[in-house]
Formats: structure tokens, sequence, C-alpha cells
């Protein structure tokens, strides 16, 4: 398969949206990312804290209660030899510090370093990828009528000026990826055109990374209330963004996605098996 990358999603949180509570065990939350990681993730992003629209935030001691033993048997069990990537799904320096040690090599900040900047230089320090996401405000307010001038072009305005900061504190450019954080503080309709275009934020030269996986704007667009019953649209839109040039994707249901993207691979590049 021409290169895409699964971020498979282990959620070690009682609230998620679509996922709350079922791997909140932290046994269970492992052997959840063991089995994402046997269904071909090439990266697994242990989150500790919901952003969905609403949430309340966790403290960090907690945060890193939930998340460093996780990512430490994951890293143990399915990083090595650089085959699975641990990936740490904060906005938390101290949360970052203690995956990094406990053997993650991937940072996943909704807030593209503005909630803690010193991530940056952490990120720097230890050689780690790291993945720059939009979001219009804060899960609490996100939601609240957000407006823009043209959604894409902010967007990229706004991820540019996060990679260039990022750089600045010594990210190397090749370990940066871009997000343009579907569902975080947009409408259907901004949804839509940063899918529609995900070309023009390709075009910035960076990977770009795309998190659709059940979100609330399948459900608008056909019923599916039950967060699990919106993964053929999570594939739809996974698609359609890997054809105009996205590469990593970050989903809940890595078996679907994988094959989904295999044969969509295939049928642009034609290298099937
Ligand atoms: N979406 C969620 C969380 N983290 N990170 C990136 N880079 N891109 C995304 O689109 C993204 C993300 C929300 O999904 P989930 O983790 O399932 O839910 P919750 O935040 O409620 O835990």
């Amino acid at each position: 398969m021409s290169y895409a990358e699964i971020m498979g999603v282990v959620n070690v949180t009682p609230d998620s949206f679509s996922d709350g509570g079922e791997w909140f065990d932290r046994d269970a939350a492992v052997t959840h990312g063991l089995q994402l990681a046997a269904e071909g993730a090439a990266i697994l992003d242990v989150g500790g804290e919901s952003t969905r629209p609403g949430a309340l935030p966790v403290p960090d001691d907690e945060e890193l209660r939930r998340t460093e033993p996780v990512v430490r048997a994951l890293a143990r069990a399915a990083g090595g030899g650089g085959r699975v990537t641990v990936s740490i799904d904060t906005t938390k320096l101290a949360v970052a510090e203690a995956a990094l040690d406990a053997g993650a090599r991937y940072v996943n900040d909704v807030t593209a370093f503005r909630a803690a900047p010193d991530l940056a230089g952490l990120v720097a320090d230890r050689n780690a990828r790291c993945c720059l996401m939009h979001m219009l405000g804060d899960p609490r307010t996100m939601q609240a009528d957000p407006r823009y001038t043209d959604v894409v072009d902010d967007v990229k305005a706004f991820l540019l000026e996060r990679a260039e900061f990022a750089v600045r504190e010594g990210v190397k450019e090749e370990l940066i990826d871009l997000d343009p954080g579907i569902g975080f503080g947009k409408t259907l309709q901004h949804n839509l055109e940063l899918l529609a275009r995900t070309d023009e934020i390709v075009a910035l030269g960076f990977r770009v990374v795309i998190g659709v996986s059940r979100k609330s704007f399948i459900d608008k667009l056909s019923p599916a209330p039950d967060p699990h019953d919106r993964v053929p649209g999570t594939i739809a839109a996974n698609v359609l963004a890997y054809e105009r040039g996205a590469r990593v994707f970050r989903v809940h249901d890595v078996a679907e996605a994988r094959q989904a993207l295999a044969v969509a691979s295939a049928t642009l590049h034609r290298d099937g098996a």
C-alpha cells in the first residue's frame, strides 16, 4: 500500500464521546492497543483526557496516572524494532514528559503547543514526532457559533504559524504533522469544506493527519446517534481525504480503515499486490 499510516485511538478515559469507559481499565486499554496494532495501526495514540465539546479538564496527575502505564506497556510490547510508534494525546508538559520517558515517540497536541509552549522544546530535545492540530477556542466553548473568513485559509494560516513556532523551538520540519481538527470549533459546513479542500492543507508541505472517526458530523449527514454506527461515514471521509493527499488517519476502527485505505491506495497508485 502506498504510504498511509493508521493512528489507532486508545482512550483511557471515562468520558470520551464514542468509547468513554470502554478501555478505562489499564489492562483493557493495553489489550485494546495491542489489538489495534495487530490490525495494522502504525501509531497508537494514548489519551487520558477527553476533548469532546463541553468536556471538563483533567488534572495533570490524574491524566499522567491514566496514561503513563499504558504508554509504557504498549511501547514495550508493540514498539520493539520501531514497528509501532506510541503517541501521547495531551496538551500538558508533565504528561508528555512522562510518556516520552515511558517510550512514546510522538506527541499529539490538539492545542498545537498553545496550552504549553514549552512542549515544543521538549519534543525537540527528544527528537519526537508531533501533530499540531487546529482548534478554535477550547473544548468548553469551541462549538458556540464558530466563524471564519474562509475556513481553509484560516486553518492553513494557523497551522503554518504553529509549525514555524515549533521549528523555531528546534523541532525538525520532517517530524511535524499538521491536522485541520475536524469537529474542533467547526460547523458541518466547515468540516465538509476542510475535507473537500484537504489538498490545500497538504500543499503546505507537511504530512496531514485527519481525525474524522465516529464524529458527530457523520450523524448530521446520515442519522447514526450511536457513534459506533458511524464507521461507514468515517471510511468515506478518510478515503476522500487520502485521495486529496492526507497520509495519517486517526481512527477507532483500525481494521476497517486499513482495508478501505488499501483499496483506495491500490486503485489510485496501481500498487496493489
Ligand atoms: N480528535 C479527538 C481527539 N484527539 N487529535 C488529533 N490530532 N485529531 C483529531 O481529530 C482528534 C484528536 C477526538 O476524538 P476521541 O479521542 O475519540 O474523543 P475524546 O476527545 O472525547 O476522547
